[in-house]
């Protein structure tokens, strides 16, 4: 994790200079309006006043799940029960018949597996590297439903959460109707993931967004403008999220109309066809200009704003966000506000360390007019120094007063979801209420000097579950080693499970399907700096990490998605007291971590790309495998 101060210093000495747009081939695309969610805001980025519905929006307690939530996880269900018949068909679990299991077991719908996927952020690395993930996981992909390849677990998932740069993946694909990775690579409709041109640049003239630079930026400034003319305090969060939402959806001015909370008013979200996004943001407590493990955890799902945490353990209809609530009723003399959830300045609001690089505008190589608009846009913009997202009103004015820090707070701070450094947006996804099984948790983190993760998120969620009375409020996580354990044991060279021997939790909580990003056939070790990827360089970390999370289709180990497959019906094997297949004993022999900690401290950790690491797969032991590394076996001489 890198601190604000860590971002300015390497703006200053240069590290984000951007290569040239040119590498981008500016293909005649056509302006198609399709495949989206709802361009359903009053008046584009401005919140708006409207009237309020029959029975006015409150604040209500986090005790339990939405209502909202609960009915569309009884459709839920149904659909991810079909896509898990379909996934075990290619997915073999030795000679156990899934298919029969799940029959059997479906009556009643708490035994079958509720599985959950996590991507972490690091910027446009994590949003590659998750996206690789998701494109093995989505049975849409092509080929990614035959032998050692795991197409369909995204459609047996139940949760899809997104951080920082994961939460522009969450947002591409949501915002975007759910639509595949494919897609936003290919761009035939309109070129969504044109990552070629930086945010310092904006999309090609030829491209659905139809502007130049300069109206670009003009675009930028005017609404942002707009929402501080309207009454509504802004931050560079403003600008930053309007910036990626050029880039991230797949509508013309920017996707500006499209709202956080009309994911869950589309058809298709509303029939349960997909999973549910949960984007993550941290809070920073009054007065304070740093987050530590303690800081709230935000989570933005399709109906609601609010946090399971004791600090406030509230949400908010996300769709009256904005609307001047006041000890969790909105008075009678104020009106229900909506637009305030803007797709890019939720996305924005979960990756605000960035700011820092929005802010590098006021010096970029730009048109003259162009940065004048700007430098009027940042000395209006409050708090322009400080990488937070300005959230005002605060919903949580006057709520619990007795227990939240906040409640005094007419605004509140929201920072980037990795702040905290649990850089994976696992909080959503271990509350009890939500009885998930497994969390497959894709992890591109840059903890290591070489830009590779070695653990540390997951140390930081489990240290915070063990204050379990206090900002763990009744989480549990599985126990993990320190991150030296990691790297000396390799456990951040290939799929670690953590949480298998359910007998040695602290409370429910899910197994832990750990997917750290490894080189197979890319360094995907870019800079969390890096602002633009030429479409060879996209499209390599986006294979590398398919061949993350297949590990490189099961060539690495021919057994690999039968694992995956045991991960999933672990916990259901538990509850329907059904005895576990040898096969899936040996996997969790292989890749469950099993207590040993060697916490010496290892040598600068330095992956060599390989695809034939461990070919030797029957053999396969985590230590075994670090030597393999150490001894660099099949180098890839790349970048
Ligand atoms: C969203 O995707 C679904 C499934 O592909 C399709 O049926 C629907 O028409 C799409 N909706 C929009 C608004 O494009
Ligand atoms: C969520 O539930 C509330 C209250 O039951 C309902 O008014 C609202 O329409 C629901 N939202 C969506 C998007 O279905
Ligand atoms: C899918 O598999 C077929 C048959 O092996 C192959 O010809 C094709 O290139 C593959 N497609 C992709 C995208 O890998
Ligand atoms: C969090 O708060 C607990 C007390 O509730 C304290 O013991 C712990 O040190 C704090 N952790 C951090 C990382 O600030
Ligand atoms: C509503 O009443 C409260 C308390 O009197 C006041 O602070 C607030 O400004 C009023 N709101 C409007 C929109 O007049
Ligand atoms: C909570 O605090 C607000 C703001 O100070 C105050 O207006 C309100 O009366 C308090 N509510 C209760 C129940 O004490
Ligand atoms: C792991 O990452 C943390 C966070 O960046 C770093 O402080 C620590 O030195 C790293 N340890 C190892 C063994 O890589
Ligand atoms: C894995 O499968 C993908 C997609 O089918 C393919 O492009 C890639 O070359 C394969 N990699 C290996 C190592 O087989
Ligand atoms: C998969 O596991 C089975 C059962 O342990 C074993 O017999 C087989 O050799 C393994 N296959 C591969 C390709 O590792
Ligand atoms: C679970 O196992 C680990 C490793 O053996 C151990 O460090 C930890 O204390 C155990 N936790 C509980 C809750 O038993
Ligand atoms: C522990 O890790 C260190 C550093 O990588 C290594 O030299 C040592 O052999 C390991 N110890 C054991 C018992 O594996
Ligand atoms: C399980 C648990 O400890 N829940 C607590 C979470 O925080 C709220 C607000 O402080 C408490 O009321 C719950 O009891």
């Amino acid at each position: 994790m890198k601190t604000a101060a860590w971002f300015s210093t390497a703006l200053l000495s240069g590290a984000l200079a951007a290569p040239a747009s040119d590498t981008v081939a500016a293909a005649a695309l056509a302006p198609e309006i399709a495949r989206r969610a709802l361009p359903n805001a009053p008046d584009g980025y401005t919140p708006t006043s409207v009237s309020c519905p029959g029975s006015r929006p409150t604040i209500r307690s986090a005790a339990k799940l939405s209502a909202n939530e609960t009915s569309w996880l009884e459709t839920r269900r149904g659909k991810t029960l079909s896509a898990m018949k379909d996934f075990f068909g290619h997915v073999q679990v030795g000679s156990f018949d899934v298919g029969s299991y799940l029959d059997k077991i479906s009556g009643n719908s708490s035994n079958l597996p509720n599985i959950g996927i996590a991507v972490s952020g690091g910027g446009y690395r994590a949003m590659l590297n998750g996206a690789g993930a998701i494109k093995a996981f989505d049975s849409r992909t092509e080929n990614a439903t035959t032998s050692g390849h795991l197409g369909g677990l995204l459609q047996s998932a139940t949760y899809v959460s997104g951080l920082s740069g994961g939460s522009w993946l969450v947002g591409s694909i949501f915002i975007n109707n759910f639509t595949t990775i494919s897609d936003l690579q290919t761009g035939q409709a309109g070129a969504v993931w044109q990552l070629g041109n930086s945010v310092f640049e904006g999309p090609d003239s030829g491209s659905i967004q139809l502007l130049d630079t300069a109206g670009y930026f003009k675009d930028l400034a005017d609404a942002v403008e707009a929402k501080k003319h309207a009454g509504f305090d802004t931050s560079i969060t403003d600008v930053w999220g309007r910036a990626l939402a050029y880039q991230m959806f797949n509508a013309s001015a920017g996707g500006i109309d499209y709202t956080w909370s009309s994911i869950g008013m589309t058809p298709e979200f509303q029939n349960a066809e997909y999973p549910m996004p949960l984007v993550v943001a941290d809070g920073r407590y009054p007065g304070e200009t740093v987050v530590g493990g303690n800081a709230t955890v935000y989570e933005f799902n399709p109906w609601e704003f609010g946090t399971w945490d004791p600090t406030i353990y509230a949400f908010v209809p996300l769709e009256f966000l904005g609307s001047r609530f006041s000890g969790g009723t909105l008075p009678d003399n104020e009106t229900c506000v909506r637009g305030y959830d803007n797709a890019g300045f939720i996305i924005g609001s979960s990756s605000t360390l960035f700011n820092d690089v929005i802010t590098e505008l006021n010096t970029g190589s730009l048109p003259a007019f162009v940065t004048d608009v700007l430098t009027d846009v940042f000395q209006s913009v409050d708090k322009a120094d400080e990488d937070i997202a300005v959230y005002e009103p605060s919903p949580f004015y006057g709520y619990n007063n007795a227990t939240s820090p906040y409640a005094q707070q007419t605004e509140m701070d929201v920072v980037d979801g990795g702040e905290d450094l649990q850089n994976i947006p696992l909080q959503p996804l271990i509350q009890p209420d939500r009885h998930v099984d497994v969390i497959f948790a894709v992890d591109s983190s840059a903890d290591t000097e070489t830009v590779w993760p070695n653990g540390t998120s997951l140390v930081a969620t489990y240290q915070r579950s063990l204050n379990s009375s206090g900002i763990g409020n009744g989480t549990a996580f599985p126990a993990v080693p320190d991150q030296n354990t990691f790297v000396n044991l390799g456990l951040n060279t290939r799929p670690t499970f953590f949480g298998c021997d359910s007998s040695n939790l602290t409370g429910p909580a899910p197994l832990v399907v750990y997917i750290p990003n490894y080189p197979y056939s890319y360094n995907s070790n870019t800079s969390t700096l890096q602002m633009s990827y030429d479409d060879s360089q996209r499209d390599d970390i986006i294979l590398n990490g398919y061949e993350v999370a297949t590990m490189a289709n099961s060539t690495r180990d021919g057994n690999w998605t039968a694992c995956v497959g045991c991960a999933i019906l672990s916990r259901s094997f538990e509850r329907t007291n059904t005895a576990v297949p040898d096969i899936c004993t040996q996997c969790f022999q292989r890749y469950c971590w099993d207590g040993t900690v060697n916490s010496t401290q290892p040598a600068p950790y330095e992956p060599s790309a390989s695809l034939t690491l461990d070919s030797a797969a029957a053999t396969f032991m985590p230590a075994m495998l670090a030597t393999a590394v150490a001894a660099g076996v099949a180098l890839f001489a790349v970048m």
